[in-house]
């Protein structure tokens, strides 16, 4: 097994003028600005373009406001197979319909779709070469989970490992302070609190939240391989990670310094980047595109 993530595509998808209705789990101290949104987001294309061999840009969908966050629409889960999803937010479940198209046209063999009453964020699931760890939540739920296990099994994918964002939000509750219960309430993915560095390292925002979910996934036995590395800031646990290159939140020095000396060990390089303006809809970085390695003859 490669010690880094092969990436040969990246999928984004345009941020829509309507960007400005986009969901957020609380109203942003200040209006989203579409503007500083589309900057910072033709940022994270250019970035992504000296990174990764193939980016495609797909066209923002007006009626969808939050179609940015492409991440959300589809899992793949290796260049054989991809799970289409059903987003959890009504207002985003049109938006997987031109991601399966353009997944179909790269190639990817075999597409399937949760159907109702599954609902599931791609935000929700980290795929590994080796494991697909998925969080429920308020927008992932318990059919989705079952459906998506019988879909690893049935194409001879990695093994699945549930958790529970919503047990580690209660759990962070009981053992954290006020400020803490506030965080936790603005948690909206699993993936909001941690991401893979790796194929085996996961970087986890050491907070009641992040802690509450390291302790699930360290509760798996077949899991105690992960290395965990905790990080002071949330945002900064979720990076991009594409061969070997990695992407976190710029403006975070403690957890950047414990990101690049873990780089470092590693051989990996890291970017830093901005996407401040995402955040006010809760975006981070991973949820802004889809990293697979397209099939050979694609
Ligand atoms: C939403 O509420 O669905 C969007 N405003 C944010 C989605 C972020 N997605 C992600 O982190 N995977």
């Amino acid at each position: 097994m490669k010690d880094h993530f092969v990436v040969t595509h990246a999928l984004t998808r345009g941020l829509a003028q309507s960007f400005e209705n986009a969901l957020a789990l609380e109203p942003p101290p200040e209006p989203i600005s579409v503007a500083v949104a589309q900057a910072q987001h033709n940022q994270y294309n250019e970035l992504l373009r000296t990174i990764v061999p193939n980016v495609v840009e797909l066209a923002a969908d007006e009626s969808c406001p939050d179609c940015v966050f492409i991440e959300d629409t589809a899992l793949v889960i290796s260049d054989k197979h991809a799970v289409i999803t059903r987003p959890g937010a009504p207002s985003r479940q049109p938006e997987p319909g031109p991601i399966a198209d353009a997944l179909r046209s790269l190639g990817i063999p075999r597409i399937d779709t949760l159907q109702a009453p599954a609902t599931l964020d791609g935000g929700d699931v980290l795929v590994l070469p080796w494991a697909v760890l998925v969080g429920t939540s308020r927008r992932t739920n318990d059919e989705a989970v079952s459906q998506l296990k019988a879909l690893l099994k049935a194409a001879g994918g990695p093994p699945l490992y549930g958790f529970s964002v919503t047990a580690a939000a209660a759990t962070a509750a009981v053992d954290g302070n006020k400020a803490d219960a506030a965080a936790h309430n603005s948690t909206l993915h699993f993936k909001s609190v941690l991401s893979a560095l790796d194929p085996h390292t996961l970087l986890v925002a050491d907070s009641p939240m992040g802690r509450a979910l390291a302790d699930q996934i360290r509760a798996v036995p077949e899991l105690s391989s992960l290395e965990i590395i905790l990080l002071p800031d949330t945002i900064a646990s979720n990076v991009l990670s594409a061969g070997r290159h990695v992407v976190m939140q710029a403006g975070f020095p403690a957890s950047q310094a414990i990101v690049a000396a873990a780089c470092a060990e590693r051989g990996l390089q890291l970017h830093t980047l901005s996407m401040s303006e995402l955040a006010k809809a809760d975006g981070a970085l991973t949820c802004c595109s889809l990293l697979f390695a397209a099939p050979k003859a694609a």
